[in-house]
């Protein structure tokens, strides 16, 4: 079971051209930024509730959000799920023949162990399954 939506990612041009609408128009947390080197993002957080909103910034030309933006634009790039067994949801999905893009966890932001779904899998809506690290709630 998933216990609640972790995040939702939204891809941006530049986070400091962003930013500013959740800071000040939404009166939003801003929780700082984070470079995700593996996923080749840099990322913000800003809290709203007991979930975030998670701007991505591409830092390469062949980062999967710079992609995105050439075919999409700005906009909502992904939703993520906190899941207590990363390990095990993956495993559950795999028997069930679900398309994952990641087979195991990937390192994400705040020490959190990642791995996306295929958004072919999830009726177009690029889905992640997260488990929080030591610094995530
Ligand atoms: N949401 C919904 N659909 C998406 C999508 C997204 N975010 N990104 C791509 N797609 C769709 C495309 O529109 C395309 O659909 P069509 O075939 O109907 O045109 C299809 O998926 C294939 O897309 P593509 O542009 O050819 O791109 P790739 O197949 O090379 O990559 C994906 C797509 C999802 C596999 C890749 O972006 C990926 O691996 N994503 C997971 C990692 C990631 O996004 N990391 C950044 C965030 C990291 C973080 O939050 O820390």
């Amino acid at each position: 079971m998933s216990e609640k939506i972790s995040h939702i990612g939204i891809a941006v041009t530049s986070i400091e051209e962003a930013a500013p609408f959740y800071r000040d128009v939404l009166s939003m947390e801003f929780e700082g930024t984070e470079v995700v080197a593996e996923q080749k993002v840099k990322v913000a957080f800003f809290a709203i509730g007991e979930s975030r909103i998670e701007l991505l910034e591409p830092t390469a030309p062949d980062s999967p959000v710079a992609k995105f933006l050439e075919k999409h634009g700005p906009g909502v790039h992904h939703i993520a799920y906190e899941v207590a067994d990363l390990e095990q949801r993956l495993a559950q999905l795999k028997a069930k023949d679900i398309r994952l893009i990641d087979e195991s966890p990937r390192m994400g932001a705040h020490k959190t162990q990642i791995a996306f779904m295929h958004p072919k899998a999830s009726g177009g809506v690029l889905t992640e399954l997260c488990q929080s690290g030591e610094h995530s709630s």
